[in-house]
Parts: C-alpha cells; sequence; structure tokens
C-alpha cells in the first residue's frame, strides 16, 4: 500500500518511524507523477526542519574500502550516540543489477544498529536522477532527527562532483599504488577534497602508504586551494586494525568549526543551494523533453534526416527544442 498522504507522511518523519521514512523515499524515488507530487509536498513540509546533520561525502575508485570505513566510522559516531544515516550515488547501480550498498553484507553491524539508517542507490536512469533523489532523502533523513549523512559514490562520470555539492566535508579515499598514487582518481577530485584519507594503511601496506602520504602532500600544496582557511590534509587510516578513523572525524569537525567562524559554511550551503537549482532545471527540462509526445513523433524522422545528411545536427536539434 502506497501512502499518499503528505500530512500522514510528514508526521511520521517527525516519529522518526522507520516505515514512513522508507515509503517517502520510495515516492521520492518513484517515476510516477503522481508519486512525485506528493514527496514534492513531504519535502515542502520538511524543509524548515532541514540542515542541521554533518553531511560527509566519500568517495574512491572500487575495492579502495570505501564501505568498510563508513561502515567502521558509522558504528564509532552510532555508539556515540549520534543518529547516522548512510545513502549512496551509484549511477551505475541499474546496469551493474546490484548498487554499491547493494553488499550490504559489509554493513551488516551497522545497519543492525538502532542508530542508523541505511539505504542503497536509487536505480535511476541518469546520474542527475540519481543525486537529485539521493539529496531529497538526506533531507527526509535530517527531519526524521538524523545528525550525520555519509554519502558513498563511486568515482564514475561526474557523481563525485554531484555529492561534492550536497555536502559539507567531501573526502576522498585512497590506496598506496605502485608508484603512481593518483590511481583512477582524477585531478579534479583532489581539488573538490577537503581531505584525503589513505586507506588499508596497515601489515605489509604501511611502507607504501607513508611514501604515498609524502607524495600527496606534495601533489596537493600544487593544488590551488579555493580557500586560505582550510587546506586540504592527507590523513592515512585502516579499518582491519581500526586506526585512524577518529582522526577523520576530529578532522570534519575541525573544518567545520573553521568554515562556520568565517561564515564560510553558510556560503558554501548557499552556493550548493543555487547548484541544486540548476540542476533540477536541467533534469526538469529533460524530463520534460522525453516526455513531450509531439517531440517523441518527430525524433525517429528527424533522427533519420540527420543520419542521411538530410538536416544538419545544429538544425535538427532546434527543431526539436522548438517543440518545448
Ligand atoms: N587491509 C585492509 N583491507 C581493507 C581495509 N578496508 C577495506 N579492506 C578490504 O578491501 C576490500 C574492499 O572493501 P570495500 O569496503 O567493499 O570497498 P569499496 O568498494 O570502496 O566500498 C574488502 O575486501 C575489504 O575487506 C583496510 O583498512 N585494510
Ligand atoms: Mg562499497
Amino acid at each position: 500500500m502506497v501512502v499518499d498522504d503528505p500530512d500522514l507522511l510528514f508526521q511520521g518523519i517527525l516519529d522518526n518511524n522507520r516505515r514512513m521514512i522508507a515509503k517517502t523515499v520510495t515516492l521520492i524515488e518513484s517515476n510516477l507523477s503522481a508519486h512525485q507530487r506528493v514527496a514534492q509536498r513531504v519535502i515542502e513540509k520538511i524543509l524548515p526542519l532541514t540542515g542541521k546533520s554533518v553531511r560527509l561525502g566519500i568517495t574512491g575508485v572500487p575495492g579502495v574500502g570505501k564501505s568498510t570505513f563508513i561502515e567502521n566510522l558509522g558504528i564509532y559516531l552510532a555508539d556515540a550516540g549520534h543518529r547516522v544515516a548512510v545513502l549512496a550515488v551509484d549511477p551505475t547501480s541499474q546496469r551493474s543489477g546490484g548498487s554499491i550498498l547493494g553488499d550490504k553484507t559489509r554493513m551488516e553491524r551497522l545497519s543492525a544498529h538502532k542508530n542508523a539508517f541505511i539505504r542503497p542507490s536509487p536505480a535511476g536512469e541518469t546520474l542527475g536522477g540519481v543525486a537529485v533523489r539521493t539529496r531529497e532523502t538526506m533531507l527526509v533523513c535530517e527531519a526524521a532527527g538524523f545528525d550525520v549523512i555519509l554519502v558513498e559514490t563511486v568515482g564514475v562520470g561526474q557523481s563525485e562532483t554531484r555529492v561534492a555539492s550536497m555536502v559539507d566535508f567531501f573526502l576522498v579515499l585512497m590506496i598506496a599504488g605502485a608508484g603512481d598514487e593518483l590511481q583512477g582518481i582524477k585531478k579534479g577530485v583532489l581539488e573538490l577534497a577537503d581531505a584525503i584519507v589513505i586507506n588499508k594503511a596497515d601489515g605489509s601496506n604501511l611502507l607504501a602508504v607513508e611514501k604515498a602520504q609524502k607524495s600527496l602532500e606534495l601533489a596537493m600544496h600544487l593544488i590551488a586551494s579555493e580557500t586560505p582557511t582550510w587546506h586540504t590534509p592527507v590523513l592515512t587510516c585502516s579499518s582491519v586494525i581500526e586506526q585512524g578513523t577518529k582522526g577523520v572525524w576530529e578532522i570534519v569537525l575541525e573544518h567545520r568549526k573553521k568554515f562556520k567562524d568565517t561564515k564560510e559554511f553558510d556560503q558554501r550551503r548557499q552556493k550548493q543551494s543555487l547548484e541544486w537549482m540548476w540542476a533540477l532545471v536541467e533534469e526538469g527540462l529533460k524530463q520534460r523533453f522525453k516526455n513531450n509526445k509531439r517531440i517523441k513523433e518527430q525524433i525517429p524522422l528527424v533522427s533519420r534526416q540527420v543520419e542521411n545528411e538530410k538536416i544538419s545536427p545544429s538544425v535538427a536539434a532546434e527543431h526539436l527544442l522548438s517543440y518545448l
């Protein structure tokens, strides 16, 4: 049964009723416009209650240890009395049939914790869609009283950029590689990082980790910082010997304090709100374009004309857009 009464859902969220939270998120993730309308009503109602959590984004190539790190950090925080929500942005989850959090087994301990809520990545068609839904789910969690939101993302497409623009602190997880410390990490991602953590600092990795830390510190000096308030630190961590997790959290809190003092915290959130407005405009335009009946009718013919060089791609695009 779908609850479609926004007031009921709103009250359920305020009461931290897990079933109502899950139902709201299901509506948020639905493609049906009737569901979307209810979801948007609920989001409007909860909006004044949102924004108070610590929003932390975590990225890194597959296998670097994100899920394991998140579970450890999550348990550390939940044990300390925080209420922790774990969300994910994974635009590949539809294609591969399982999301990064589909392997929930890795978060068994955290998902059983009474202070934790774990939601896998929605299977959206576009990265934009997936990210929008995750951000809205984050707002629902905040209204329900979760005070730490951890957002995991794989480094695919522009997913890091989307996640960085919904969090207060963006963490890039890396592992010490054979020589090339920047394995698989796009340079643009380091520019987004508020901290870099070299993971798996244990056992025979330790020496390589130390080397990687030094060269990354050097690399980060070459990347211009967006603000004089913060220089991106390079930390190390191990989920196996459970070392470093607390240090990462302390850095997050230090950053938060500094940014609140300089008002950069509010500025960042304001900037993010505007970025999100435009992301939604873009997403909405795409949806409207795809759902437009006359455009749908025209596409086969226009496509053929472009293929056969009867009309130019730009004329064709202009023609299709003219129906909006
Ligand atoms: N040695 C070591 N292995 C780890 C550590 N963290 C995770 N792993 C292992 O690395 C693999 C990938 O971890 P996972 O958390 O699923 O990575 P994700 O793909 O980034 O989410 C798993 O086999 C983990 O057990 C760590 O700190 N040290
Ligand atoms: Mg994972």
